[in-house]
Parts: structure tokens; sequence; C-alpha cells
């Protein structure tokens, strides 16, 4: 099966042409008289891209139910094909992100070829320790890289670097480690002894990384453990992250917090830290409900993208985030669904943009000190206040020598 054929993309576009020209002239005036250039913008969001979660082609599903849709991807090489064609046509995802076991193949230079082949390549590579696969001799229902059986531990650690090695033959740059590992029940699991084997499991990944890779930490308040998670918050995988090392980071999935946690905040703590691995873009109502990004709170994401303007602008250190969209699409057709949050994630990116910083932090601070009593031009009102010249008249003039220091 091809892409779609240009003739029909250029049939569609010529109808439009003329609107999308006269609207992108208008606003260009409109964004002339606020100082932006629209041209350095729509550089920056062209220069924009977020990686699709090669999962995210296939229909999704609940604990209680998936419904399949027509035209299922069958395997790895159908994925890519569907993600070649929400590229060619939305112009905002150039990277897939895999995800092994699921994803598994017989020869990865052909892969490689095959997404090379849709304008494609691939982004972070992700590890799978919360779900059995066929034949695999020990089982995570209990933990993986936490497990308290060594054996078990061992097994996952190995799948994790067998996944490095996937990742390299690619041309991933990043391991990405969620576990589902945590407990149930109060008095199931002993918090620090999981944490030490989860740090223990993760030196070892951590030590078979390669020199220019990272490592990408992602926790989870909760499921499939429903009362204590291992890597639970952004604390416990700022702890992690400090004690691995340089090349590892905490990812942040916007599905993976308590409601109403302030998430711009926890992303302007792990950028000031240089410990910002990236993101996982979804929206949610309630908990970690995986429903197309910037859907239910735009806002919210425009905040996140808020700090994230903000740091790169400030060329804070350490600061090369991954964006990742990391959704379920149950009920529509996930090439639709991927391609407008793309565009949802790439407009809200535009927005926080044409924020006016330097205006911004003067405004702020003016408005700071006018609430605290003070002068909105502390400069100004100084000087026209005379202060200096009445000080002068007051007291002697002070005759050279000695230190500065009173
Ligand atoms: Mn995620």
């Amino acid at each position: 099966m091809a892409q779609i054929h240009r003739s029909i993309i250029d049939a569609h576009n010529d109808g439009l042409l003329r609107h999308v020209r006269n609207d992108y002239e208008h606003l260009g005036e409109q964004l002339a008289r606020r100082n932006v250039d629209i041209e350095t913008v729509r550089a920056q969001v062209a220069a924009f891209g977020v990686a699709i979660p090669s999962w995210g082609v296939g229909t999704g599903g609940t604990r209680f139910a998936r419904f399949p849709g027509p035209g299922e991807p069958r395997n790895v090489f159908d994925k890519l094909q569907d993600c070649g064609v929400i590229q060619q046509l939305a112009r905002a995802t150039p990277t897939v992100s895999l995800h092994i076991p699921w994803d598994k193949c017989s020869d990865w230079t052909e892969l490689k070829q095959a997404a090379a082949n849709q304008g494609l390549a691939f982004d972070a590579i992700n590890s799978n320790t919360f779900s059995d696969q066929k034949g695999q001799a020990h089982s995570y229902k209990f933990g993986s890289l936490t497990h308290t059986d060594a054996a078990t531990r061992a097994q996952a650690v190995a799948h994790n670097i067998e996944c490095i090695e996937i990742g390299r033959q690619i041309g991933s740059k990043a391991l990405t480690v969620w576990v589902g590992d945590g407990s149930n029940f109060p008095g199931q699991q002993h918090f620090r002894r999981a944490f030490d084997r989860y740090l223990d499991s993760t030196r070892q990944i951590y030590a078979a990384l390669p020199a220019d890779w990272r490592m990408f930490l992602e926790h989870k308040i909760c499921e499939p453990a429903f009362y204590s998670t291992v890597i639970q918050d952004w604390g416990s995988s700022f702890l992690a992250a400090s004690a691995l090392g340089a090349k590892a980071q905490c990812l942040v999935d916007l599905g993976h917090h308590a409601p109403n946690v302030n998430i711009e905040l926890i992303v302007a703590r792990l950028a000031a830290a240089g410990k910002l691995a990236g993101f996982h873009f979804n929206d949610s109502k309630y908990g970690d409900d995986d429903l197309d990004a910037g859907s239910v709170a735009p806002y919210r994401l425009f905040l996140v993208f808020n700090e994230l303007v903000a740091a790169a602008h400030e060329r804070v250190a350490g600061f090369a985030p991954a964006y990742m969209l990391d959704q379920s699409h149950n009920v529509t057709d996930p090439i639709e669904s991927l391609m407008t949050s793309a565009a949802q994630v790439q407009r809200t990116y535009a927005q926080a943009l044409l924020v006016d910083r330097a205006a911004l932090d003067a405004a702020l601070l003016q408005r700071v000190r006018l609430d605290a009593g003070g002068a909105i031009d502390p400069v100004g009102a100084y000087r026209a206040s005379g202060y200096r010249r009445q000080a002068a008249e007051e007291r002697p003039a002070v005759v050279g020598g000695g230190g500065g220091i009173v």
C-alpha cells in the first residue's frame, strides 16, 4: 500500500490555497503591530516535531473492552505505514517511538529503511516489563525491575539492555523506562527496599547506555498498581535520575499525576535542575485517560508550553526535551486523532512563542512593585523625587580616602 498520492493532496490544497494565503497575510499584519515577525514564528514551528508512539496507530481500549476499527495495522511495518501518512499530511511528526517487544521484527535494518522510505526516523525506544511475553521464564505479575526475586529482576534488566541494542540499530538515542511495579494493598511492599531494588536494576541498564544516549525515567501515580507505585511522582523520579547520573532524566506524562497537580510547575523545577527528559502528551479529565492532546484542557497544555518556551528562550543549561504523543484512541480513527493532536501540540507551541517575554517580565515586576506599595518605575520615581539632592544638602561632603565599605 502506497502513501497518499501527491495529486490528491494538491487537489485538496488547490481549493483552499487562496484563503490560507489571505489569512496568513492578515495574521502577519496583526502580529507585526505587536512587533512579532511571523516568519520567525513560522520557522520555529516548522522545526518543531513530536514523535508518534507506534502503539498509537492501533485502536486502543479500556480494561473492559476494545473495539478494533477497520484496517488495523498487523505489524510494525503497517504501523510505520500509518505513521508515514500522518507525517505526509500533517508534517509535525517526523519520528516514531517503538515499543519492545510489541514492535519486534526479524530485520531491524529493513525496518530502518522502511521508515526512511516514509520520511521517518526513530525517537526514544520503550521497554515493556509491565506485561508477560510468550515464553518468558519469570512473570512480572508482582514486579519487574523491583521484584523481590533476583532472577526476575535480571530478566527485566536484560530486556532493557536488549531494547538499547535494538535502538542502536535503528538510530534511537534514548531508552524510556516505565514500570508498572507497585502494590495494591498496604503492607504488600516494603517501600524503601523496592526503591533500592529499582536503583540497583536501573544502574545496570544505565551502565549499558551508549555515550550519546539518555535514559528517560517515567513516573506514574497509579495503575496497574492501585495502592502504591515505586516511581509514583517526579520526586521519586528525580531521586532516581540523580542517583543514576547525568544521562538519566525525568519524563513527564501529562496523565500520570494526581488530580489538580500543577504540572507546569514540575516542568519548571525539572528544567531548572537539568533533569527534564521530555513529554508524553495526551489529555485527561479524571486520571490517565489518554485522550487526544489539548482536547480537554488546552490551557493546561499552554501553561506547560509556556514553561518550555521560557526555558528555551532563557537557554537553561541541559534543556533538550523529547516530545512524544502517548494516547489511547478507543473510539476514533487513530490517524485522525494523531494528526489533530500533533497539530494541537504544534498550535500550543506557537501560542507560547507569541508571548512577549520581555514585556511580560517588565509588566510582572511593575505589578509586584505596585502591589507591595513601591513605584512602578523605581528609577524614574527616584530621580523625580530629588532625594539625592536633598541628601547632599543635609549630609556633609565626604573627603576622599579610605575603603568603600562602611
Ligand atoms: Mn507515557
